[in-house]
């Protein structure tokens, strides 16, 4: 079975719903380093009222024994506290309609897919949008990733991220290192990789919500420990650099992804973007610069995957845009209630969650096996014949 994920559940509603299928029997989870994951997403300079009320956290409800993957889909519960405030407007059965009324959507945010989604389901009430497109969803991927992330360590591969560009604060093309991303402080206000930005973009955050205003920016994750030869080049279908891009920009907000140097490869000439390849007894095959990324043809080369995600500022403006209201067709600002200023802190944690999960799945595609046990061997035999290379 392949490694994927599917959830379900709406922002207001009573919980997320998520289902892991692929995992191999035998791999033991850690309960707080997951639910640390949960924590580090929450956090964030420029989240709105909403953190405040939730407190996520995993409630397994399938697929694990005592601690340890049996083989089955790991099913996982996440609930939203704040639906005791939404029940009346979001219950399944018995919605009241004076509720309802009240948290009706009808005037669609700019750069939300609020008009799209309500023309195409045939949804008059934009909340019927809005409340599964809401990032609230990304918590769903957190989890999922956590569970990658659990297998990913049995085989040494490690996933980090960090903040560096917080709208005009910060250097968007900054190439951090390992240990610098290692030294990213979960508790600094916007896990800035490089400590003095961090300054400047608190400044850049509390001066957008003065004017009402949001911000995005620019995140760099890395996966260390990988592989040679994840993905592959001979199908367009199977790149692992196409697979990373598509789980990355399907992140809330994500309008860009590049891998290694990216953007500013296009500017360059060939003997400054590609990575000369070195031979020796101890490090084997190697790279002394790792502009590439650590993927050349899709295909991974050993060095550290290496992806940036490009954040655009978060939709809902307490300012409002211009709209129009979808019920009257007049003009009518986009509608506000709370929202965060910014979610980039956030979103990188969502970002190392969808790398986690596409290596995990071409890690299963590689290794295959139905227990851990089996895998690690299938996996002991490869690294025998990459040795012998
Ligand atoms: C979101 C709007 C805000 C965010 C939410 C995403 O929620 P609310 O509408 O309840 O104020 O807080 O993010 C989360 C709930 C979360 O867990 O990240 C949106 O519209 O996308």
């Amino acid at each position: 079975m392949t490694f994927t994920f599917i959830s379900a559940g709406e922002s207001h509603g009573s919980q997320l719903t998520v289902i892991v299928t692929g995992m191999p029997a035998g791999v033991t989870l850690d309960r707080e380093r997951m639910n640390r994951d949960l924590a580090r997403r929450q956090h964030g300079y420029g989240r709105g009222g909403r953190m405040k009320i939730e407190s996520d956290e995993i409630e397994i409800v399938g697929g694990v024994r005592g601690g340890e993957t049996i083989g089955s889909p790991v099913a996982i519960a996440i609930r939203n506290r704040d639906f005791e405030n939404w029940r009346g407007a979001m219950d399944p059965w018995d919605v009241d309609a004076a509720e309802a009324q009240k948290r009706r959507v009808h005037a669609p945010r700019p750069g939300h897919v609020d008009l799209a989604g309500g023309m195409k389901y045939d949804r008059r009430d934009l909340r019927d949008v809005l409340e599964r497109a809401s990032a609230r969803e990304t918590a769903s991927r957190v989890a999922a990733g956590a569970v990658a992330k659990e297998l990913l360590r049995n085989f040494g591969i490690e996933i980090r991220s960090g903040v560096v560009s917080v709208g005009s604060a910060g250097d968007p093309d900054h190439v951090p290192s390992w240990d610098a991303l290692g030294a990213v402080d979960d508790d600094s206000p916007l896990r800035a990789v490089r400590k003095s930005d961090e300054e400047s973009m608190v400044r850049a955050v509390d001066a957008a919500r003065e004017a009402g205003e949001t911000l995005g920016g620019t995140i760099v994750v890395a996966a260390h420990g990988v592989p040679v030869g994840l993905g592959s080049y001979v199908q367009w279908n199977e790149k692992l650099d196409g697979r990373i891009a598509q789980a990355v920009l399907s992140v809330h907000a994500v309008k860009a992804v590049s891998i290694g140097d990216g953007v500013a490869a296009a500017r360059r000439v060939g003997s400054e973007v590609h990575d000369a390849i070195y031979f020796d007894e101890e490090r084997r095959y190697h790279r002394e610069t790792n502009r590439a990324g650590g993927l050349e043809g899709g295909v991974t080369n050993g060095e550290d995957v290496v992806v940036r995600a490009y954040m655009k500022p978060i939709s809902t403006l307490r300012r409002g845009l211009p709209s129009v209201d979808t019920e009257t067709r007049e003009p009518h600002r986009s509608q506000w209630e709370r929202s965060d200023v910014t979610a980039v802190p956030a979103c990188g944690v969502v970002c190392e969650a969808m790398l986690a999960i596409v290596l995990a799945a071409a890690m299963r595609e590689k290794f295959g096996g139905d227990s851990l046990g089996e895998m690690k061997r299938n996996f002991g035999e490869y690294v025998g014949q990459l040795r012998q290379f």
